[in-house]
């Protein structure tokens, strides 16, 4: 497929080592990833499930010891400790190499090597970057070729000379003690062993486009963040584009794919997903920051998701779709998650391969799940009824607000803006999340989440924040920098603020910040909006209840500046001194 030489000698040395019976070029047509199908059903890696209910839709089970992304295993290896940080696990890469060549050794022995030639981003464009992964598992290939673009297009656009992020996948013995995910930034390589769980094998994903695409970004003047894109359309057909960082599971694909309530769709305001978990960022020719989803489809969490949520991504893993770790309902061959109907099917087959009965599902033990809680769906963007008609422009999209957000029951106000660019990375490096009841553990525990970037930044932290406060002097026209919480609960524990579609009332308001339409109050932590300026027509909310989402408590602030001066030195010796600026004004201005 090839006569890149670099990458000749590369798959040499790795099939050397793996040993592999054969090698196989994927080359991103129809037919071949057909054949992959048919093989993968034949030996039970996948199940199809009723073609004429969910065509193109196949089911797969990983082993019961490996469901989520391992971040204790997760390792980046640069040759000095202290550029990895004190936030990320490191490894010498020479020790590294070392330790994982004896997993690789022979771990393809009897099995068939893929090529995975893939880009990150639409071919071509200014934004993409190119990978290839080796991997031994169809369900890789057959993920692959939904979440990225893949075949002789990108082959043809590396060249004979280019460069490439290399990318190792083993399945081995799936071995939870030997299992590893590393990085070497300093060789653009990536090797995963040990493991078949989508966020550790798909390597364009978390590995490629947020850990080793965020090092880059910083020796290339350019971000990678874990954010979601969308657009925000006006009844006049203008749109605007907003960004938006949460943690884990805080409902970023829900909020990408937004539908606005009926008030705002009446009058004709639409939204378009451009993408729901990762944006790369580039200052345009018009000194504005434009953003791509490097991208090709969604990974999404299944359980939660149904009409009500998300009506858009249920739609879109109606077809050409891969589910893992969900119910088999075996009375028509589909699939079920906790959350998705009130209809959970008599005949099922659980997440691991047993009988389920849901009559035993008792909410509060999760070992009763039919779906495993992190189960999920990889669908393919453009069958998202959503899908923005600027998600294959290789220009991307021009970001008006970058939104932060966090899941905290008290302290977090329903929305604040920032009073700057260098404010606003100040926001973002102080970003938490609360456990809630819902997960395993202590409730109200305060994880601090940087730019929810804490488990993908492919560099020290300090560092990271750093080459924020950077980009903010070279961007002439920058987005205004927002922080939103959703999470606000009253004293019984309630949620206060009815979410889903109705953030977008919020995204109003924040659009209006930017286009400079609304005024606002200035508070310690920054401008709150006037509570009469959010929107709530058709909401059976009071204008007192908005009052109350919008104060800050001084108490619990300066508690959370303890915690963050804490933070900060668990960062440790890189934090940039405006950080430390920022945060003594702040808690200056709310002891003031
Ligand atoms: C994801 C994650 O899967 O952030 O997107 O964990
Ligand atoms: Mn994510």
């Amino acid at each position: 497929m090839t006569n890149n030489k670099k990458v000749l000698a590369w798959i040499d040395e790795m099939a050397a080592m793996t040993k592999p019976d054969k090698i196989v070029w994927i080359d991103g047509s129809e037919e071949q990833a057909e054949q992959l199908r048919a093989e993968a059903c034949s030996t039970g890696e996948m199940i199809k499930l009723n073609q004429e209910l969910l065509p193109g839709c196949y089911l797969h089970r990983t082993a019961v010891n490996d469901v989520a992304r391992v971040e204790d295993r997760t390792f980046i290896c640069t040759r000095k400790k202290e550029d990895a940080g004190n936030i990320n696990n490191w490894m010498d890469p020479k020790e590294c190499y070392k330790k994982l060549s004896a997993l690789f050794e022979g771990s393809m022995k009897g099995r068939t090597m893929y090529v995975i030639p893939y880009s990150m981003g639409v071919v071509g464009s200014e934004f993409a970057k190119i990978g290839i992964e080796l991997t031994d598992s169809i369900y890789v290939v057959l993920n692959m070729l939904i979440m990225t673009r893949v075949g002789t297009e990108v082959v043809k656009a590396l060249g004979d000379d280019g460069d490439f992020v290399k990318g190792l996948h083993a399945r081995a013995d799936i071995d939870e003690q030997n299992r590893y995910i590393v990085h070497f930034p300093e060789d653009n390589t990536i090797w995963s062993v040990n493991s078949g769980y989508g966020g550790n094998v798909l390597l364009g994903k978390k590995c490629f486009a947020l850990r080793i695409a965020s090092y880059l970004g910083r020796k290339e003047g350019w971000m990678a963040e874990h954010m979601l894109i969308l657009g925000l359309e006006y009844p006049d057909g203008d749109i605007k584009y907003i960004c938006a960082a949460f943690p884990s599971a805080c409902g970023k694909t829900n909020l990408a794919m937004l539908i606005p309530p009926e008030f705002y769709a009446k009058k004709g305001y639409k939204v378009w997903c451009v993408g729901d978990d990762i944006a790369w960022l580039r200052v345009g020719s018009d000194g504005r920051l434009w953003a791509v989803n490097p991208e090709n489809g969604f990974f999404g969490v299944a359980p939660g998701t149904n009409e009500k949520s998300n009506p858009n991504a249920l739609a879109t893993t109606k077809r050409d779709t891969i589910f893992t770790n969900v119910v088999h309902n075996l009375e028509n061959n589909t699939v079920w998650w906790e959350g998705l109907d009130k209809n959970p099917p008599e005949k099922a087959v659980d997440w691991k391969g047993n009988p389920w009965d849901y009559r035993k599902y008792d909410k509060k033990d999760k070992s009763t799940c039919g779906a495993h809680p992190n189960s999920r769906f990889t669908a393919k963007a453009i069958n998202c009824p959503c899908i923005s008609s600027e998600f294959n422009n290789p220009a991307g999209v021009p970001i008006s607000a970058i939104v932060f957000g966090g899941r905290r029951a008290k302290t977090a106000p329903l929305v604040y803006q920032s009073t700057s660019w260098q404010n606003g990375a100040f926001v973002g490096s102080i970003m938490a999340s609360e456990t809630t009841a819902a997960a395993a553990g202590a409730v109200g525990v305060v994880r601090r989440d940087p730019m929810a970037m804490r488990p993908f930044v492919g560099y020290d932290m300090g560092d990271y924040w750093a080459h924020w406060l950077a980009m903010g002097t070279k961007i002439p026209h920058p987005p205004k920098i927002f922080h939103v919480n959703w999470f606000r609960t009253d004293d019984e524990g309630n949620f206060i603020w009815p979410g889903f579609g109705d953030n977008m009332r919020v995204l109003m308001w924040i659009l209006d910040r930017c286009a400079g339409k609304v005024d606002a109050d200035i508070t310690p932590i920054g401008y709150i909006p006037k509570a009469e300026d959010i929107n709530i027509e058709g909401l059976d909310i009071s204008l007192d209840t908005i009052k109350e989402l919008l104060t800050i408590d001084k108490d619990s602030w300066l508690a959370d500046v303890e915690n963050i001066k804490a933070f900060y030195k668990q960062v440790g010796d890189r934090v940039p001194q405006t950080m430390y600026d920022e945060l003594a004004a702040l808690e200056a201005r709310l002891k003031a």
